[in-house]
């Protein structure tokens, strides 16, 4: 299919692997997708079982690459799926750190880059089937995060390393031949999971960035395709994407490719966007698999919470990754941590899910949300200011009648100083730590009719 639409007046360039829709999705699974604002990535693997060490040594890339920083031969390397026994891994427990973290979809890796797969694939004996473990661990995770009511997304690594028939580059009739099978196991192994995991809502691809990839086109435009063919109400990130001129997530007309901008790693945006998108964010800096000794700065849970303010804020999901051990079991770190995050999710999370963009003006103590289901609109305040009074500007005419935090039951003072502005008496309300205030309007007026601007 050519898609031949104008963008800002310029000559659309024909394309046949370009966009396959053109605007945000209207449909109920999309909506779902942003209702649901937070979520939890998984990272889990053979690396898992290194830790980040090899041969007694320390490598501190990212863990989930040890394979390529440390050359380990594959011959080696493929040695530790008989090392994957899992004694602790207990897929209820999982899924219930992360209900409690408060998360409403969960991504999992069910290949990295390295190619072993969680899953009992049948077009590879490199996966969870041939080692200690034998079980589908696959099948046990989906079914534990469902029965959590945790929507489950599938991480798919393009990039195999273990596969023969991947290339990075293509550089002969031999490669080109090899790719091209490739191409096929992939398409297989995607219709597979689809198939017997029918409960996956999307995928979340990764690995495309290689010069094969980049020239393959036609091959991300066909695993989309596929995916829709099997399933209408799939979500699939732009990562996959590459048109036939080279151009990722966006193709050549800058129309975004896939259901959400999937280009946000450990960053979020400062402005508003035109399109659905994602952050995906690690605890630590770049580690991502486990890695047993986390290096440099670490963050806490107001720094990640004050994330996924800032997301919903500006429209955006937030999923935060968690790197379980070679055993199986959830770090003590990464469970405290879901531990104080679900905590301020019970008493706030309702300025989260379900929520997005105010139309009123961002001010420095925090980040306005809203629901515009319910016409409720939400002060997350980050800053609490000294002077302990809050500043509220809204657009005019409009009035606020009444505003209560979260954590208690009684309204704060609401003085109205001039036309457009509002001062709230904000007394610190916890001793530290960020707080909600649910602000209702005059019956009439209006959270948000926000128009996001032109790309
Ligand atoms: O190379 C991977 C990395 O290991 C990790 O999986 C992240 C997650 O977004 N994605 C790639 C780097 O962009």
């Amino acid at each position: 299919m050519v898609i031949n639409l104008k963008v800002w007046g310029q000559e659309d360039i024909p394309l046949k692997y370009g966009a396959q829709r053109v605007g945000k999705r209207t449909d109920p699974a999309m909506q779902q997708w942003r209702d649901n604002r937070f979520g939890q990535f998984i990272h889990f693997g053979l690396y898992s079982i290194l830790g980040g060490y090899y041969n007694g040594k320390c490598y501190d890339g990212a863990a989930e690459w040890i394979q390529s920083f440390a050359r380990i031969p594959g011959s080696e390397y493929e040695k530790l799926a008989q090392q994957m026994a899992l004694p602790e891994y207990d897929a209820r427990e999982w899924a219930r750190i992360a209900k409690n973290m408060g998360v409403k979809y969960a991504v999992i890796t069910t290949k990295h880059h390295e190619g072993f797969c969680l899953w009992p694939s049948k077009y590879t004996d490199y996966t969870i089937a041939n080692t200690p473990y034998g079980r589908d661990f696959l099948k046990e995770y989906v079914e534990a995060y469902q029965a959590e009511g945790i929507d489950v997304y599938f991480y798919f690594s393009i990039i195999d390393w273990h596969h023969k028939d991947w290339r990075s580059t293509v550089k002969n009739e031999s490669d080109s031949l090899a790719f091209e099978r490739f191409k096929e196991f992939t398409l297989a192994q995607v219709e597979e999971l689809m198939t017997d995991y029918p409960a996956v809502k999307g995928f979340w691809y990764d690995g495309t960035w290689d010069p094969s990839m980049v020239k393959s086109g036609s091959f991300t435009y066909d695993i989309e395709k596929k995916m829709r063919e099997l399933n209408p109400d799939i979500i699939c990130g732009s990562r996959l994407r590459v048109d036939e001129r080279g151009a990722r997530h966006f193709d050549s007309n800058k129309r975004l490719m896939g259901d959400y901008e999937q280009g946000w790693e450990r960053s979020l945006p400062e402005k508003p966007l035109a399109n659905d998108w994602e952050a995906v964010m690690t605890i630590p800096e770049n580690q991502w698999g486990y890695h047993a000794d986390w290096k440099g700065h670490v963050k806490n849970a107001d720094e990640i919470i004050e994330m996924i303010a800032r997301a919903t804020s500006l429209d955006g999901n937030f999923v935060l990754n968690f790197g379980p051990k070679g055993d199986g079991s959830i770090r003590k770190e990464e469970q405290k941590l879901a531990e104080e995050i679900g905590k301020w999710m019970k008493v706030n999370g309702e300025a989260i899910y379900g929520c997005g963009m105010a139309s009123f003006k961002e001010q420095k103590w925090g980040y306005f949300t809203a629901n515009k289901k319910e016409n409720t609109l939400y002060m997350i305040v980050t800053h609490h200011p000294a002077s302990g009074l809050l500043k509220v500007n809204v657009p005019q005419g409009t009035v606020i009648d009444r505003c209560m935090p979260l954590n208690a039951t009684r309204p704060l003072k609401l003085q109205k100083s001039t036309k457009n502005e509002y001062v709230i008496e904000a007394p610190r309300i916890e001793k530290d730590g960020i707080y909600v205030l649910k602000l209702t309007l005059k019956k009439g007026d209006s959270v948000g009719n926000y128009v996001a601007p032109k790309m």
